[in-house]
């Protein structure tokens, strides 16, 4: 028996609880304005993502602030945060690059200027960029993302250039919780430290969202959580951003190594775990649409956010690339027709079952079961598609009495390049066990025999029946087998060990 899909419901005001609390699956509840600005946009819209591309562009190397998570030095072409580069680019450089970029990947729907500092302290080289691209590449949405300092001052230039996405990052509305955060802005010509530096960038971010809120532009607030510094404060920020027109609301882990050479990298700062981040999203997600498939990007990223091929679109390979942008513009727009059809198609079969489902007045009848956690490996497109030992990320799926939501994703090295150990001593496998933690299930369009034992003895049943269809009904599918074969009724394995 088939269990309902839950209704991904983002309404201005109020976000379902159990949805994904981005866009999610279902746009149509939507104003068509702002359905036309996120239905391609793979931030904005964690059904897009499984669709369309993005890519960033490189072109602000300098920042107005200081936060004590960033170091731009560093950089690993594996390595994927923001701030991290291999290139930085002229404007004229980035426009080329992007131009190659659409013709040969026709799924990139979004430019970003994302860093590697702040795109708004570049000013110069960002709207450069943004003016060339507005005329030459009409059908590509840009989008900024920014720490708001020089926010207010900026709004006019963003606006001309028809800008409809503003990502700000906001880490705090309290500045004694902004001191342990920024040790310094740079600020009318002057270094200002600590608290009073905190102070000025909390009010300019404030004031940023509320005028570009004012007029129209859509605005997703990033914050990256910092257990024991603002953990807990991220509910009232949540909050307070929700109330001033943010339309999404992003929390990230912090990313702290001591390799990376920043403050928290060297002082040993925790970064959260899987289950603290989630549990801080769904306190959140009370007041406000949660984004949960951001992959924390690098500032010259570009694909499908699972994935980056930058390497494929470096300086010295796009000048010798030819590229007919006309013909490229016709094959895009082929593309996304195609896509918008396949949506439309899925679309229409989630009215039909849900319309179904009421019908039958099954809600009511499903038996309140525990939740169970699935990872899920996928290519994109919304089904299961990757093979387990080729899989470098895994979605990870919440099945309930309610239906499904999407949960987070999971990192990993695929297991079948990853040699007999990796890093520590820990074998690939080992780690892509670890990462699934909480996982009770892990769906696959195929998984070898030798994984089997030990994903099975790691209380995570490897699961290859469900290879090509698409994901949500698939996790379905697997609640029902496993409700039907009483194994809700017992904790999971991982649980039953501890105890
Ligand atoms: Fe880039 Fe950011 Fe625009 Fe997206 S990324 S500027 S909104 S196009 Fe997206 Fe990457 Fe997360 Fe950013 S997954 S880090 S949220
Ligand atoms: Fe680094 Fe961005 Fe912070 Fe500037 S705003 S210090 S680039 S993380």
């Amino acid at each position: 028996m088939d269990l309902p899909v839950l209704n991904t419901s983002a309404e201005p005001g109020g976000c379902d609880s159990n949805s994904c609390g981005s866009t999610g699956d279902q746009l149509s509840h939507l104003p068509e304005h702002i359905r036309a600005k996120v239905h391609n946009h793979p931030c904005y819209s964690e059904q897009a993502h499984h669709y369309f591309a993005r890519m960033h562009v490189a072109v602000a190397p300098a920042c107005n602030i200081q936060c004590h998570y960033c170091n731009r030095k560093y950089d690993c072409s594996n390595e994927s945060r923001p701030g991290v580069v291999s290139e930085v680019l002229t404007s004229a450089q980035a426009v080329k690059k992007v131009m190659a970029v659409a013709a040969n990947i026709p799924q990139m729907t979004v430019l970003g200027i994302a860093g590697p500092g702040d795109p708004l302290a570049n000013p110069e080289r960002t709207f450069a960029t943004f003016r060339e691209l507005s005329s030459r590449a009409p059908d590509i949405k840009l989008c900024v993302s920014t720490n708001g300092l020089a926010l207010p001052e900026s709004i006019d230039e963003l606006c001309k250039h028809n800008i409809d996405h503003v990502t700000i990052t906001i880490n705090c509305v309290d500045p004694d919780v902004g001191a342990k955060i920024y040790p310094w802005i740079f600020w009318n010509n002057k270094r200002i430290m600590g608290r009073e530096g905190a102070a000025i960038l909390i009010e300019q971010q404030q004031k940023g969202l509320e005028m570009l809120a004012a007029r129209g532009i859509l605005v997703k607030v990033n914050s990256v959580m910092i257990p024991g510094v603002n953990d807990e404060h991220l509910v009232e920020v949540s909050k307070v951003v929700k109330a001033k027109g943010a339309f999404l609301h992003n929390v990230m882990p912090l990313i702290a190594e001591p390799e990376h050479g920043t403050f928290y990298g060297l002082m040993g700062q925790a970064s959260p775990t899987h289950e603290e981040l989630q549990k801080l999203q769904d306190a959140c997600s009370g007041d406000m649409n949660m984004m949960r498939h951001c992959r924390q990007c690098r500032a010259d990223a570009v694909g499908m956010l699972g994935e980056d091929r930058g390497q494929e679109f470096t300086l010295d390979k796009i000048e010798d690339m030819e590229i007919d942008y006309p013909a490229a513009m016709v094959k895009r727009a082929e593309v996304h027709a195609q896509i918008a059809r396949e949506l439309e198609i899925k679309d229409q079969a989630k009215t039909a079952k849900a319309e179904l489902v009421a019908i039958q007045g099954f809600k009511a009848s499903v038996p309140d079961t525990r939740p169970v956690l699935m990872a899920v490996a996928t290519k994109g497109g919304g089904v299961i598609n990757e093979h387990f030992g080729h899989a470098r990320e895994f979605l990870v799926y919440e099945a309930s009495h309610a239906g499904v939501r999407f949960i987070s994703h999971r990192k990993t090295t695929p297991y079948c390049e990853g040699g007999d150990t990796c890093g520590d001593g820990e074998s690939a496998l080992d780690v892509t066990i670890r990462e699934l933690s909480g996982c009770e299930v892990v769906l696959c369009s195929k998984v070898g025999y030798e994984p089997w034992g030990p994903l099975e003895a790691a209380g995570i049943q490897p699961n290859g029946e469900h290879a090509m269809e698409a994901i949500e009904d698939a996790v379905l599918a697997v609640y029902a087998e496993m409700r039907a074969a009483g194994k809700l009724d017992a904790k999971p394995l991982a649980q039953r060990k501890a105890a």
